[in-house]
């Protein structure tokens, strides 16, 4: 039987088994609720970071995941979007760090970074963001030792690659890479001196059995994540999961709590899916354990809430967050 008392649940641990990682995502839920909260006050202190995503090159990856409209193998109609130049990204981070966010997340949808002149830009762009004085974080694919110590000296904050879903399940939803070859580029990122942004999605058609697993493989890993996102999935038309059942928020809500009580000091980051929750059901995340979101008003190819509507759910739970921006007026007559 797990015993989260308050003495055990303080201490950061990275030997979760998966039975007890389990019997935590099933406790009650307002067990579950009380026992992150006890985690989070003690850790973090209620304050949200504001993370600004963009896509940098859209579509035509070769990788084979279901979820992903960027994929080749999906049917789904993308706005068409040349590869963006430095200097354009320069200037939407500039408008994200104007807005309030903190880290500028940019996405390439590549199997794996190739060398070249598009790489070049990459360290381009990640030493631009530092400049402004934001957090880098790259999400671009497989990389090698190389690319990675070019990124650690152009000052990248942290690399994101997701995990998605358990070793056991991974088959079902990507089959041009494996499971194996995500840990390796993970390694990758830490040995070069970066941190790791490491997630996953929920609603793929996983089991409970698989959400714990996911988060032992997280939880055992040392040092912890730097952040873990947690996606609900959005199911893009055109992409084999485009039926799949809507997730529910209390589900979402377990995610967070459990993934807060195993990695007590990682930025859980409440990330694709939050305009199917409602404010409530935000709130509650953020009372146990969410402590960053993505910000903006889109994702890589969805839509997100807009920034204005998200300070203000902010400002309402009364947590803290970056209040250093120009009003979105001013930032629209200055374009
Ligand atoms: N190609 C890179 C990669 O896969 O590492 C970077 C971009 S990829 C879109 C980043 C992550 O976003 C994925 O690993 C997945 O966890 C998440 N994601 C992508 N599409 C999603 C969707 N439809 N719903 C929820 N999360 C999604
Ligand atoms: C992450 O875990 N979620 C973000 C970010 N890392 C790159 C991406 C969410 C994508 C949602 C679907 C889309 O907009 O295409
Ligand atoms: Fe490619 Fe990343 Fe989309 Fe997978 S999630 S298809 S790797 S862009």
């Amino acid at each position: 039987m797990i015993n989260l008392n308050q003495e055990s649940s303080l201490e950061v641990k990275y030997d979760w088994n998966r039975e007890e990682i389990l019997e935590i995502l099933n406790l009650p839920l307002i067990d579950l609720m009380w026992n992150a909260q006890i985690v989070h006050r003690k850790f973090n202190n209620y304050r949200v970071q504001l993370s600004t995503l963009l896509s940098v090159k859209t579509g035509g990856c070769t990788e084979n995941c279901s979820y992903c409209s960027q994929s080749i193998y999906s049917s789904s109609q993308l706005k068409s979007n040349p590869i963006q130049e430095v200097e354009s990204v320069l200037k939407k981070a500039e408008i994200a760090k104007n807005q309030g966010a903190e880290r500028f997340c940019m996405g390439w949808a590549w199997r794996e970074i190739r060398d070249g002149s598009a790489f070049n830009s990459m360290i381009e762009m990640v030493k631009g963001v530092r400049n402004l004085g934001m957090e880098a974080c790259v999400t671009a694919g497989m990389l090698n030792d190389d690319q990675a110590l070019k990124l650690a000296e152009a000052g990248l904050t942290a690399y994101n690659h997701n995990l998605d879903t358990s070793p056991e399940y991974y088959q079902n939803i990507i089959t041009t890479r494996t499971y194996q070859d995500r840990l390796d580029t993970l390694k990758r990122v830490r040995n070069a001196g970066i941190n790791i942004c490491c997630g996953g999605i929920i609603g793929l058609g996983e089991s409970n059995k698989d959400r714990a697993s996911l988060l032992q493989v997280l939880s055992n890993m040392n040092p912890h994540p730097e952040s873990v996102p947690i996606n609900a999935l959005v199911a893009i038309e055109g992409t084999k999961l485009e039926n799949s059942k809507e997730v529910d928020s209390i589900e979402m809500i377990r995610m967070v709590a459990t993934s807060r009580i195993l990695m007590p000091r990682s930025k859980v980051r409440l990330s694709a899916g939050r305009e199917n929750l409602s404010k409530e059901a935000q709130i509650i995340c953020f009372q146990c354990g969410a402590n960053s979101i993505f910000y903006g008003d889109e994702l890589l190819t969805t839509s997100n809430p807009a920034c204005e509507t998200d300070r203000k759910l902010l400002e309402e739970v009364g947590v803290s967050f970056n209040k250093n921006f120009v009003l979105d007026k001013k930032i629209l007559s200055s374009k």
